[in-house]
């Protein structure tokens, strides 16, 4: 595309060519930063090194991040200035988020620090308070975590800042997110992957990413395979990737400060002149090629250059903390201080300890400092969906069991006039399965958002799409988070298993909202909701690498009740479950449900009570008739494991009358836990009234056993649930014959009730052995016919579909 730069030219120009003053006061700032993380650090006294340093100033225990530190604060001193002179929105995210002493210090330096954390104030005590608190018990951690004003992302695990970023900017005209990528991170897979979002921003109504490709040379303990490339190789990957490569190298001063300056000004011209370009009409539609800054500056730049006759700054030995043993080693002490010093904190803070008036002065004012942007704290830019009602969506379902449907068909219609009401907060991201999934219903109202080039063979692509289909789960999963954590909403659609892909990103999101939930001052994002379809009972088709619930397991072992697992049966439960979810705040929603064709059983307003519980008694299923002490509960939660413990009971009912089973289906998995464990767990009173206290319970769940058992732990005599679920048994087979691998069939669950039943009736022993033979009957079926017995392909309740 052809640039207009010129309306920003002349401020741009200004930039880029800072006088003395203002590189004084840049270099004041940054050496205050410097200042304020090495006393994180370091010290427990004498914050403003007002006495002689001594052993005792000296924390006990040295943790923190020095090495990258000073490079992500000269970044940000920088971009302040920007902001200062343009008014630019900006949030800054920093992969290597173990610098967080410094992005610290900045919001401490902005004020932001004392106005959220008055303790912290603006004087010696609160320069004390906040080096003491720093990676201490009872304080913050080392990392730019979600206590840390202006951040969306902690940086702990390395690899995600640029879907971070990203998703940030989606839909967010006017935001720059400034993306500090370190060199260790972008040799991550996922980060190597993320380079491809400037494939899916679009100028007119996205805002921009600036990534700034941080070679400091060095990760914990080596060299970084981009720093030690031939420079020329690096320009050429990134170039490929369709950046325009600008490049800063150095460690001079103050000649990095006029250098790195120009530019961030050149950056900042280009990202406003394509804004304005494809804003203005003048765009001809094809990819910008948007800046990316390439920074080489020394890994720990500024702090000591040997220690004990062994080279530091600027190699990997300034990762951590390059000065050890201080408390015992006089040298060292002497070192540090010398360190200290050496960033004349007696010009940069005054008489009370307070950040002098020249420092203060770099900071932009309010909501435009980086640390107090209100893009970082998005729930309060948050507005609620637009919602259709989802009952008018409802499949017709006059009895259970009658009707087939594609269940996930409904939500993509429901999703379709979410898009059409909320046109600029809500995105539905999928690596490439949109339509797989049966969420097609999608693109009538919007296309797969795409900058590259379109032929006349694709469907449903274009630049002013917003459905966000990257084969990555790293970028679907990242863009939602950015995206939700600046205050809008959406849905991650992924094949079950391949959720695995990314689930250490929900393992992370998970923390992060955990953590905000303690913060008062952090306003509730939109939840991080997840659709797991092509599930693992389905993909029949597929062979054994398809199949993967594992996802469940993950999110329940976390700490903490911001997971939710919804496994609505049919249709109308989903789009109950759905509703609610889009609705809800802060919250990592897991919905689980097939995509195939299923039988759908309760009408919209069953689907609504039964969904508004989380668990109920399916009455017209079993034929305890409401009795207090069934002879066995068939429990069920998920889809297809819910079909075969319907078609169990049923075989019972026919079979062995004598039997009192009962049904119950579990929507909600949390109910099942302690509601001292979890708010939604449901209270021992009901859970008694569905499970009883004594009869034993077959339960037959979607996903690992294990993980009801870890569920119902603590509930009466836990010991009496027999769980069936996924074990790890697939193939390319029949749907049928998952169940049978599995052990999870109708045809087991009638011998696991048999086996458990406290009283057997008459005729329990012949039908084990026609389960028996049944079992053997679709072995021989299978191979023969390549498809399932009619009985179970065509299976339906019939005459017994009599409901209450
Ligand atoms: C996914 C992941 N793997 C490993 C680590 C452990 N780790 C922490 S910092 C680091 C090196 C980071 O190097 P780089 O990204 O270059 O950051 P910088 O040099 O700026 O500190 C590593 C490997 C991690 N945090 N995340």
């Amino acid at each position: 595309m052809t640039v207009q730069s010129k309306p920003y030219a002349e401020a741009a120009e200004a930039l880029a060519a800072p006088d003395a003053t203002e590189v004084a006061q840049l270099d004041a700032w940054w050496r205050a930063n410097n200042y304020l993380t090495i006393g994180q650090i370091y010290l427990q006294g004498n914050p403003l090194l007002r006495q002689p340093l001594a052993a005792e100033h000296i924390k006990p225990r040295l943790l923190g991040h020095w090495g990258t530190s000073p490079g992500l604060s000269f970044v940000y001193a920088h971009v302040s200035r920007l902001i200062k002179r343009t008014g630019q929105q900006a949030i800054y995210l920093t992969g290597p988020g173990h610098g967080g002493p410094a992005l610290v210090a900045a919001g401490y330096l902005e004020g932001t620090y004392s106005e959220i954390y008055p303790q912290v104030s603006q004087d010696e005590a609160g320069v004390l308070r906040l080096f003491r608190q720093f990676s201490s018990p009872g304080g913050i951690p080392s990392h730019v975590s979600v206590t840390t004003p202006g951040s969306i992302h902690e940086g702990g695990e390395l690899g995600y800042v640029l879907v971070h970023a990203f998703g940030a900017v989606m839909d967010n005209p006017d935001l720059l997110a400034i993306a500090v990528v370190g060199d260790g991170e972008a040799e991550t897979g996922p980060l190597e992957g993320s380079w491809k979002g400037v494939s899916f921003v679009n100028p007119e109504r996205d805002g921009a990413v600036l990534p700034i490709l941080h070679l400091n040379g060095a990760k914990i303990a080596g060299p970084t395979v981009l720093a030690r490339k031939d420079p020329a190789e690096v320009r050429s990957l990134l170039h490929g990737h369709g950046y325009d490569v600008i490049e800063v190298e150095g460690d001079d001063l103050p000649g990095m400060h006029h250098r790195f300056a120009a530019a961030l000004a050149g950056a900042w011209a280009r990202i406003r002149a394509i804004q304005q370009a494809a804003r203005s009409g003048e765009w001809d539609g094809s990819r910008p090629r948007w800046p990316l800054i390439v920074l080489r500056s020394p890994k720990g730049w500024t702090g000591p250059e040997e220690v004990d006759g062994i080279r530091v700054t600027g190699t990997w030995r300034s990762h951590q903390v390059p000065l050890s043993g201080v408390r015992d080693n006089p040298e060292h002490l002497a070192i540090l201080e010398r360190w200290l010093r050496s960033y004349r904190p007696e010009e940069l803070f005054d008489d009370t300890g307070a950040p002098v008036a020249a420092i203060r002065a770099l900071a932009p004012g309010g909501d435009l400092r980086m640390s107090a942007s209100p893009h970082a704290n998005g729930g309060v830019l948050t507005r609620d969906l637009d919602l259709p009602d989802f009952r008018d969506y409802a499949v017709d379902v006059p009895r259970p069991a009658e009707y087939r449907a594609e269940s996930t068909r409904k939500l993509g219609e429901l999703m379709r006039d979410i898009y059409t009401r909320n046109p600029d907060r809500f995105r539905l991201f999928c690596p490439d399965e949109t339509n797989s999934n049966r969420l097609g219903a999608v693109f009538e109202v919007s296309d797969r958002g795409f900058m590259e080039h379109v032929t006349p063979d694709d469907l449903a692509i274009g630049r002013d799409g917003r459905v966000m289909e990257v084969l990555s789960e790293h970028n679907c999963h990242g863009w939602l988070e950015g995206y939700t954590l600046t205050g809008r909403h959406g849905m991650f659609a992924t094949y079950e298993a391949f959720a695995m892909v990314s689930a250490s990103q929900t393992v992370q999101h998970g923390k992060w909202l955990e953590e905000a939930r303690h913060l008062p001052w952090r306003a509730k994002v939109p939840s991080l909701n997840v659709l797991l379809t092509s599930t693992a009972w389905r993909n029949d088709h597929n062979g054994f690498s398809h199949q993967g619930p594992g996802l469940i397991q993950v999110v329940l072992t976390q700490r903490g009740d911001v997971a939710r697992v919804y496994l609505p049966p049919d249709a109308n439960c989903l789009l109950s479950v759905a509703d609610h979810c889009f609705r809800s705040r802060s919250y990592i929603n897991l919905i689980v449900i097939d995509k195939q064709p299923q039988l759908q059983w309760l009408n919209m307003e069953e689907a609504i009570e039964h969904c508004a519980r989380g668990a109920g008694i399916w009455d017209w299923a079993g034929n305890d008739d409401g009795a207090s002490d069934p002879d066995i509960v068939l429990a069920c939660a998920g889809d297809v494991v819910t079909m075969e413990t319907v078609a169990a009971a049923q075989i019972l009912k026919e079979r062995l009358p004598g039997l009192r089973v009962r049904v119950v289906n579990v929507v909600d998995l949390m109910t099942l836990i302690r509601p001292k464990d979890h708010p939604h767990g449901m209270s021992g009173t009901l859970f008694t009234e569905l499970f009883t206290d004594t009869a034993d319970v077959v339960f037959a769940f979607h996903g690992y056993p294990g993980a009801i058992h870890q569920l119902v732990h603590g509930r009466p005599d836990a010991d009496r649930f027999r769980v069936r679920g996924f074990i790890e048994q697939g193939t390319t087979t029949t749907p049928f014959d998952m169940t049978v691998r599995n052990r999870a069939s109708r045809y087991h669950l009638v011998m696991d009730a048999i086996n458990n039943a406290k009283r057997l009736p008459r005729g329990a022993t012949a039908l084990k052995q026609w389960c028996e033979q049944q079992l053997a009957r679709h072995e021989r079926y299978v191979v023969e016919h390549l498809e399932d017995m009619p009985e179970v392909r065509d299976w339906s309740l019939g005459d017994w579909a009599q409901r209450g």
